[in-house]
C-alpha cells in the first residue's frame, strides 16, 4: 500500500492544456476539483507532496506522465509531447528522497499514462507519446528488478490507461471494444460496456478505489473485485483528455 502521492495544483494556464477535443477549459472548476480529489487521497492516509503549479507549464497537474515509481525504483520519463517536457525537474526534485533515479534519454519517448503496473508485469502502451525506444527504457531499468515488460498496442486511445487499470495485483478494469483482453496475459480483465470507457480508469490505494461518478458497470466491477468505490468528479479536467490516475504519483 503506498504511503505518500505527490500531486501538483492546477495552473493558471490550464485553460491552454493540451486537449483532443479543444474544449473551454474552466481554470477554477478544475481547481475545486483537484482539491478534493486530493482530499480524497488524504482522507485515505497518504501524506499529500503537493507540488506548486508552473504556469508556463499547463498540463502540469497532470503529474502520473512525468515518471514511473515502482518498489523504490523512479525512471524519469520523456514526455511525447514537446510542451510537456519542462514538468520532469519539479518531478525529479520530489522523488529523489524516495530512492534511485533513471532517465528516459532521448529519442525515447515515454508518458507514465502509458505504463501500468499489474503484478510483476508492467504493460506499456505504444501511443502517439510513447515510442518503442521508451518501451525499450521500461525494460532496461525495470527487467533486472523482476518485472516482465509486455508493449501494448494502444489504438486510438491517447494513453493506454485512458482505456484500462489495475485493481489488484491481477485483475484490472478494461472497456469493451478497445484494447482486446488478450493482450494482458496473465491478468484477470473485468470489462466494462464500451460506453463507459471515461470510467474504466480507477485510482486503488488499499481497498478503495477512486471512480468517477456516472458509470454504473464500473462500480459493480469495483466492487466485484472486492474493493470500495468511492466517487470523485474530476469532470472539468477529465475535458483536457485525463484519467484519475493521472492526477498522482503514488510511493
Ligand atoms: C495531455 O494531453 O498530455 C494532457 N492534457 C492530459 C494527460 C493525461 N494523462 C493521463 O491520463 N495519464
Amino acid at each position: 500500500m503506498p504511503t505518500h502521492a505527490i500531486v501538483r495544483d492546477v495552473s493558471s494556464s490550464f485553460h491552454l492544456a493540451l486537449a483532443r477535443d479543444r474544449p473551454t477549459l474552466e481554470v477554477e472548476r478544475a481547481r475545486t476539483q483537484h482539491r478534493t480529489y486530493r482530499e480524497a487521497l488524504e482522507s485515505l492516509g497518504l501524506t499529500i507532496i503537493r507540488l506548486p503549479p508552473d504556469d508556463a507549464l499547463p498540463d502540469c497537474c497532470f503529474v502520473e506522465d512525468g515518471a514511473l515509481h515502482l518498489d523504490g525504483e523512479t525512471l524519469l520519463t520523456r514526455p511525447g509531447a514537446l510542451s510537456r517536457r519542462g514538468e520532469i525537474a519539479a518531478l525529479e526534485d520530489a522523488l529523489r528522497p524516495f530512492g534511485p533515479l533513471h532517465r528516459t534519454e532521448a529519442p525515447a519517448t515515454l508518458d507514465g499514462g502509458d505504463c501500468m503496473r499489474v503484478g510483476r508485469r508492467i504493460f506499456v502502451g505504444r501511443s502517439a507519446r510513447t515510442n518503442e525506444a521508451g518501451i525499450r527504457t521500461v525494460e532496461r531499468v525495470f527487467a533486472p528488478r523482476g518485472f516482465e515488460v509486455v508493449g501494448v498496442e494502444v489504438g486510438t486511445a491517447l494513453h493506454l490507461k485512458s482505456v484500462c487499470s489495475p485493481l489488484t495485483d491481477d485483475r484490472i478494469l478494461l472497456a469493451e471494444g478497445t484494447i482486446p483482453a488478450s493482450r494482458f496475459p496473465g491478468t484477470r480483465p473485468c470489462l466494462v460496456p464500451r460506453e463507459e470507457e471515461g470510467g474504466a480508469n480507477c485510482v486503488v490505494v488499499g481497498t478503495t478505489a477512486l471512480i468517477q461518478p456516472g458509470f454504473p458497470s464500473v462500480v459493480s466491477a469495483v466492487e466485484e473485485a472486492g474493493l470500495t468505490p468511492c466517487i470523485v468528479d474530476t469532470s472539468e479536467l477529465r475535458k483536457a483528455d485525463s484519467a484519475l490516475t493521472c492526477l498522482s504519483i503514488l510511493i
